[in-house]
């Protein structure tokens, strides 16, 4: 957790004023839950990830630009970009790339830990970020959530346990994520997002992440109250992830 402070430090290069000038800060956001929660819509979260700490390279030479127009059109409900370098090889030109060339809710995906890291997020063109509940306190959430709305975004909070959960029971954020993948173990079970989904809020959406691999666990976690699902590794370890989403959204 310190090393993710510091490197969030040594990312925070220009002046916030500048970020304000970027085009996208005055476009309005498209909405990430209204688009993953339309029953009309697939509920699929696509990520856009290269590698993960976990599993190292995953699809080192992905283009952005291919990688998410293909997704959009294989019928993604909304877009998932890592923007993290040191965990996940990306650039945040990966985002601004996405904005560029869909029209759909794109969410920001990285260990936000500052207020700067939000306005970023808005000048690079996202619609919504994630907030990580074992990374920062209930305060810092409920601050970052209040500051992602003023500029127009939702917010995605992650939780992995039913502490967690429990303890953001009030929170203003948008979605409740339930993180399959334990981040300290890297292990992985979807059978975490199923014990857990009875105790989110029932007007919140809810969102499984991590570790989806398959339309049988997809069925299985919508007939629990699931509303969206966030895969990354499953498309992207494909040479043509777009291809992979296709197939499973068919
Ligand atoms: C996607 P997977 O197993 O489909 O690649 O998982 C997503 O849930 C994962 O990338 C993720 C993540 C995060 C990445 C979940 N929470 C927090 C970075 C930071």
């Amino acid at each position: 957790q310190h090393k993710i402070k510091e490197v969030a430090k040594q990312k925070a290069i220009y002046p916030i004023k500048l970020l304000e000038q970027s085009i996208f800060f005055e476009s309005p956001c498209v909405s990430f839950s209204e688009y993953v929660g339309d029953p009309n819509r697939s509920g699929i979260i696509a990520e856009f990830k290269r590698k993960s700490p976990s599993k190292g390279d995953i699809n080192k030479y992905a283009d952005p630009e291919d990688v998410t127009i293909g997704y959009m059109q294989a019928g993604a409900a909304a877009l998932s970009i890592l923007t993290d370098e040191h965990f996940f090889g990306a650039k945040k030109g990966d985002l601004s790339t996405a904005r560029r060339f869909n029209y759909c809710p794109i969410l920001r995906k990285d260990f936000i830990v500052d207020e700067y890291q939000i306005i970023e997020a808005k000048s690079l063109g996202a619609d919504a970020i994630l907030l990580i509940a074992k990374m920062i306190s209930v305060s810092e959430i409920d601050n970052f959530t209040a500051l992602a709305h003023q500029l127009g975004m939702e917010v995605l909070l992650e939780t992995h346990t039913e502490a967690e959960v429990l303890n953001h029971s009030d929170s203003k954020a948008d979605a409740f994520g339930i993180n399959n993948r334990n981040l300290s173990t890297f292990e992985v079970s979807v059978e975490n997002s199923i014990r857990l989904a009875a105790m989110l809020p029932k007007s919140k959406l809810k969102i499984a992440e991590s570790g989806i691999d398959s339309i049988a666990t997809i069925k299985q976690l919508k007939a629990n109250g699931f509303d969206g699902f966030l895969i990354g590794e499953y498309f992207m370890k494909h040479s043509n992830p777009a291809a992979k989403c296709k197939e499973l959204i068919n």
